[in-house]
C-alpha cells in the first residue's frame, strides 16, 4: 500500500470534512443495516476524535461503537480506473461500506488500510460512504483491552480507571486520520520497498523492492537524478538496485532526502508513477554503541503522544510544526512513537529535519494469563502492517514492539510463555527487517529475568525512582538508578537506552526544597537523572517521560492529565524544558568536541572512519 500522493497518472481527492454521525450504544447498527443510510442531526469533524469535540452530546467516555455516513460524486475522469478508498486510521477498527455493500475492514487502530472501491462505484454518479467505528478492545487485540470487570474480578478495583483502559493515555474514538479516494490504473504499484546501504565513503546504494496490482508484462523504471534503470515486471514485481556516486548520507545534521521516481511502463506509455523522498543511510549497534552511518549518536529526547485539546488523537498538523520546533528548540534529536503508531505525517516531518524516530507497536502492558495464540497472530499482523507503513522512513531507526510486558508481574510471564512469545516475535520482526534493531521497553515489575531482555538488540529501561519510589528523596533514587543501570549491563551486556523518566509537575508549583509536582523537583530529577545516564559508558540514550502533558482515562491519580510534560498541554515549557535546552547544548557540544578529537586522531594515524 502506497500513503496517497497526486502524480501525473495518480488523482486523490481528500475526504476530510464534516460528516453524519450517529452514536450506537446498543450496538444496532448492524442487525438494523445502518450501512443503507440512517437519520441523525449530528456532525463531526474527520479526522478528529469524537470525545472533546462531542463532549456535550454525551461522548467524552464514550467506549463503543459508531458510525459516520457521507456522500462523494466519483469525478467522469476516473473512467476505466482502479478506485480505492485509503483510510490514514480510525480508532480502534472499523467496517466500511459503499452505496450499502460491505466492502472491507481494519482491526486495528492507529494504521492505515486501503479497500478497493472498483466493483461497487460509477464514475459521475454519486457514492454513499458508511463506517462503522468501534474503540472496544480485547484480552487479543493489540493494544489489549481490560473491563470494568476484570478489575473486580482480580481483586484490584482501585486501579479501575474512566474508562477502562490498559494504558495511562486517553482512549480516543473516531477517524483519526484523513480519508481519501484515490484513482489510478488498473496496473499500478502497489508496495515500493527501499533498503540503502553506504557502499564506499562516497557512494550510496539503494535496493528497490516493488509488487504491482498485476501481473501484466510491463516495464519498471526507477531514477534517482540522472541515475535511471529499467526492469521488467515478473509476476507483478520487480528487484533492482541503483547506485548513487558521491552520495550525501542522511543524517541528523545532514538530513538529505533523494528523490526517488518510479514509473511503471506498457509500451512508451507511463501509466503509474510514483514520487518518495528517501535517506541513504546505515543504523547499526555495535560494542555497546549506536551508530549512524559509522558514527556514534546519544538519543536525546522524549517520549511523546498524539494528544490535543479537542482534536484528542486526530492529525493536527499545526501541531507537528509546532512539536518540531519545540524538539529543535530544546535541542532533543530524536523520539519514541510511544505507545503507538503515529500518523505518516510525524514520520515525513522527521525525514526532512533530521530527527531520529523508534517506531512502536501499540502493544501496551500485555497482560501473559492473556495471552493466546490469536494474541501472538494479531501482534505478528500489527507489526507486519507497521514495518511495511514506516520501511522507508530514513529517521525510523529502531522498532519498539512492546511496552512494558508483564506490566502486573504476572507468573504466566516467566513459566516459559513469555519466552516463547519474543523469541517467536522477535525472530518474525528480523525477517521483516534486517537493517533495524528491535527493543522492548521494560517495565520494573517484569524483573531482571524479562524474557524479552534475552531477546532485544538494545535494552530500553522506564523508571520512576524518585516518583512512584521514593518520591521526594532523589539521593536515594539515583543511587539505586545508577546500580540497576550497572546490574543490567552487566547481565545482559547490551547497550541501554533510558525511555522513560520523569515526576508529574504543575505548571507554576514552586518550591525552595524537593516537593513532588513543583517545577524545580522535576527538573531537579531529570538533571541527576541525565547525569546518572550519561556517565555509564554503555547508554546509548536519554528520552524523558513525556513531551508534553497528555489527557488521561480518569483516575484518583490523574488530574485530568498526566502532568509529566516539560511542555503543558498547550506546549508552554515548564522550569525542566529550560534545564534539558542547557543540558543538551552541553551535550552537543561535548559531542562536536569528541568528535573532533577522534577525526584528529583518526588522521593522524590514517584509519578510516
Ligand atoms: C509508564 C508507561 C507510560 C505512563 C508512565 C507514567 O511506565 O509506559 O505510559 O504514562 O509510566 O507516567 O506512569
Amino acid at each position: 500500500m502506497l500513503k496517497p500522493n497526486t502524480t501525473s497518472t495518480r488523482a486523490v481527492i481528500d475526504c476530510s470534512g464534516f460528516w453524519k454521525f450517529k452514536i450506537d450504544r446498543e450496538n444496532n447498527g448492524e442487525r438494523e443495516h445502518w450501512e443503507n443510510g440512517f437519520s441523525s442531526i449530528m456532525d463531526i469533524a474527520v479526522p478528529g476524535s469524537w470525545n472533546e469535540q462531542l463532549a456535550e452530546a454525551g461522548l467524552m467516555n464514550y467506549v463503543g461503537a459508531a458510525w459516520y455516513e457521507k456522500e462523494f460524486v466519483i469525478p467522469k475522469t476516473f473512467e476505466g480506473k482502479s478506485i480505492r478508498l485509503y483510510i490514514g486510521s480510525v480508532d480502534f477498527g472499523a467496517k466500511v461500506w459503499v452505496n450499502g455493500c460491505f466492502v472491507g475492514e481494519q482491526v486495528f487502530g492507529f494504521l492505515p488500510f486501503e479497500l478497493n472501491l472498483t466493483p461497487f462505484v460509477k464514475a459521475g454518479e454519486k457514492v454513499r460512504l458508511t463506517i462503522r467505528v468501534c474503540n472496544e478492545l480485547s484480552d487479543e487485540s493489540v493494544p489489549q483491552g481490560i473491563s470494568q470487570r476484570d478489575y473486580v474480578l482480580e481483586n484490584r478495583v482501585r486501579d479501575e480507571t474512566f474508562p477502562p483502559a490498559r494504558f495511562d493515555f486517553f482512549p480516543f474514538g473516531g477517524i483519526q486520520r484523513p480519508v481519501y479516494l484515490v484513482a489510478t490504473d488498473v496496473s499500478h504499484f502497489t508496495s515500493i520497498k527501499v533498503q540503502t546501504h553506504l557502499l564506499t565513503s562516497s557512494d550510496g546504494g539503494v535496493s528497490i523492492f516493488a509488487t504491482a496490482s498485476q501481473s501484466e508484462s510491463l516495464v519498471a523504471r526507477f531514477s534517482i537524478g540522472e541515475v535511471v534503470v529499467q526492469v521488467p515486471m515478473e509476476n507483478g514485481t520487480v528487484a533492482s538496485n541503483l547506485v548513487i556516486p558521491n552520495c550525501l548520507a542522511w543524517s541528523c545534521e545532514t538530513p538529505h532526502c533523494y528523490t526517488l521516481r518510479a514509473e511503471l511502463l506498457r509500451g512508451d506509455e507511463i501509466i503509474d508513477d510514483y514520487e518518495l523522498l528517501i535517506g541513504i543511510r546505515e543504523v547499526k549497534i555495535e560494542n555497546n554503541q549506536l551508530l549512524l552511518n559509522g558514527k556514534r549518536v546519544f538519543l536525546k529526547g522524549f517520549g511523546k503522544h498524539e494528544d490535543a485539546p479537542i482534536h484528542g488523537r486526530g492529525l493536527n498538523l499545526p501541531q507537528i510544526v509546532k512539536d518540531f520546533g519545540l524538539m529543535k528548540w530544546i535541542n532533543a534529536n530524536s523520539f519514541r512513537t510511544s505507545h503507538y503508531p503515529y500518523a505518516e505525517e510525524w514520520l515525513d516531518f522527521a525525514d526532512k529535519h533530521g530527527i531520529l524516530v523508534i517506531s512502536e507497536v501499540a502493544d501496551i502492558s500485555r497482560d501473559f494469563r492473556k495471552t493466546s495464540t490469536t494474541s501472538l497472530l494479531n501482534h505478528k499482523a500489527f507489526l507486519e502492517q507497521l514495518f511495511s507503513r514506516d520501511f522507508n522512513h530514513p529517521s525510523v531507526i529502531a522498532w519498539s514492539i512492546s511496552n512494558e510486558p508483564s506490566y502486573l508481574g504476572e507468573s504466566e510471564y516467566h513459566d516459559g510463555r513469555g519466552e516463547a512469545y519474543w523469541k517467536d516475535l522477535t525472530e518474525f520482526a528480523r525477517q521483516l527487517d534486517q537493517t533495524r534493531p528491535i527493543t522492548i521497553a521494560h517495565v520494573q515489575r517484569a524483573t531482571h529475568q524479562d524474557p524479552a531482555l534475552k531477546f532485544v538488540d538494545f535494552i530500553s529501561l522506564n523508571r520512576y525512582y524518585g516518583w512512584y519510589e521514593n518520591p521526594a528523596q532523589l539521593d536515594l533514587a539515583t543511587q539505586r538508578l545508577s546500580e540497576e543501570l550497572d546490574e543490567i549491563a552487566r547481565l545482559y551486556g547490551k547497550p541501554i537506552l533510558f525511555t522513560e523518566f520523569g515526576a508529574d509537575t504543575i505548571a507554576g508549583f514552586h518550591s525552595t526544597t524537593d516537593q513532588l509536582f513543583t517545577e524545580e523537583y522535576q527538573s531537579n530529577l531529570i538533571r541527576r537523572y541525565c547525569q546518572v545516564i550519561e556517565s555509564k559508558p554503555y547508554t546509548i540514550g536519554e528520552h524523558v517521560w513525556n513531551f508534553a502533558d497528555f489527557r488521561t482515562p480518569q483516575h484518583h491519580r490523574r488530574v485530568v492529565m498526566n502532568l509529566k510534560g516539560v511542555f503543558t498541554r498547550t506546549r508552554e515549557p515548564k522550569l525542566a524544558a529550560f534545564t534539558l535546552k542547557e543540558l543538551w547544548q552541553q551535550k552537543n557540544s561535548a559531542n562536536t568536541l569528541l568528535k573532533e578529537k577522534h577525526d584528529a586522531h583518526r588522521e593522524k594515524h590514517q584509519i578510516s572512519p
